[in-house]
């Protein structure tokens, strides 16, 4: 890689998605300049930088962008030398980005059907989901980590960074719900691997336990107004 690089990456605190592009570019050790957008009004920037999805995180380099979290991280660890967040082995390499994308097709819009459900049934079916979509997960820690502490096997990889950036939005589900989807009887190499991760200085830096009190007040604001006509319904 080259010289000075410019660094901008466009995010929102609570997002896992930029949580994960946070961590990997710390484990990078490469300094950038981090921006918090407004999804309520978006600015210029992120329309223009991700005009199909207009979402976070965008990572712009050298005035150049690139967009969708999992292309990001892949981009990052390409760009930057260091230790490597995917595998170098090809099928690997492979199977790690079978498993991150199967996250994020499956197990995060589930996870965010359970935290956005207006109704208890679509709620309902949503825990389903994302329980079974995290049962697989807990077979894809068995093959990818090798009875190793980590997806990536010693230390910390892409699977890892992947769906670690998202254990502060399942505690804050834990905490509201009290639904777990990482449980010690039904995923047990997963509910040890999360303490592990909870554990590591990578999390530490990128996932500040604050996250998830915040997380608790969004999901809290978000059902606010059903939760109210909810009371009001059953008052009439
Ligand atoms: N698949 C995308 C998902 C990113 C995403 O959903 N970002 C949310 C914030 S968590 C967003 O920007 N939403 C804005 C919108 O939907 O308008 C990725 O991996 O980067």
């Amino acid at each position: 890689m080259a010289g000075k690089e410019d660094l901008k990456l466009l995010g929102l605190p609570l997002s896992p998605f930029v949580v994960s592009v946070r961590m990997a570019l710390d484990m990078k050790g490469v300094s950038y300049e981090y921006v918090d957008e407004d999804l309520n009004n978006k600015s210029e920037l992120l329309l223009k930088s991700n005009p199909v999805h207009k979402k976070v995180p965008v990572l712009i380099h050298n005035g150049k962008p690139i967009c969708e979290s999992l292309v990001i991280l892949q981009y990052v660890d390409e760009l930057f030398a260091g230790r490597s967040i995917l595998p170098t082995d090809p099928y690997e390499r492979a199977t790690a980005r079978f498993w991150a994308a199967f996250a994020g097709d499956k197990l995060f819009p589930a996870w965010y059907g359970v935290v956005t459900a207006q109704a208890e049934e679509e709620r309902a079916e949503k825990v389903k989901e994302t329980l079974a979509a995290i049962e697989h997960m807990e077979v894809a820690f068995a093959k990818c980590s090798g009875g190793n502490a980590f997806f990536g096997g010693d230390s910390i990889g892409y699977v890892d960074v992947v769906l670690g950036s998202f254990l502060f939005w399942f505690e804050a589900v834990r905490r509201v719900d009290g639904l777990e989807i990482i449980n010690a009887s039904k995923t047990p190499l997963l509910a040890a691997w999360a303490e592990r991760f909870g554990g590591s200085v990578e999390a530490k830096e990128a996932v500040p336990v604050t996250k998830a009190d915040l997380a608790v007040q969004y999901i809290s604001r978000f059902r606010a107004p059903a939760a109210a006509a909810a009371k009001l319904a059953s008052s009439e």
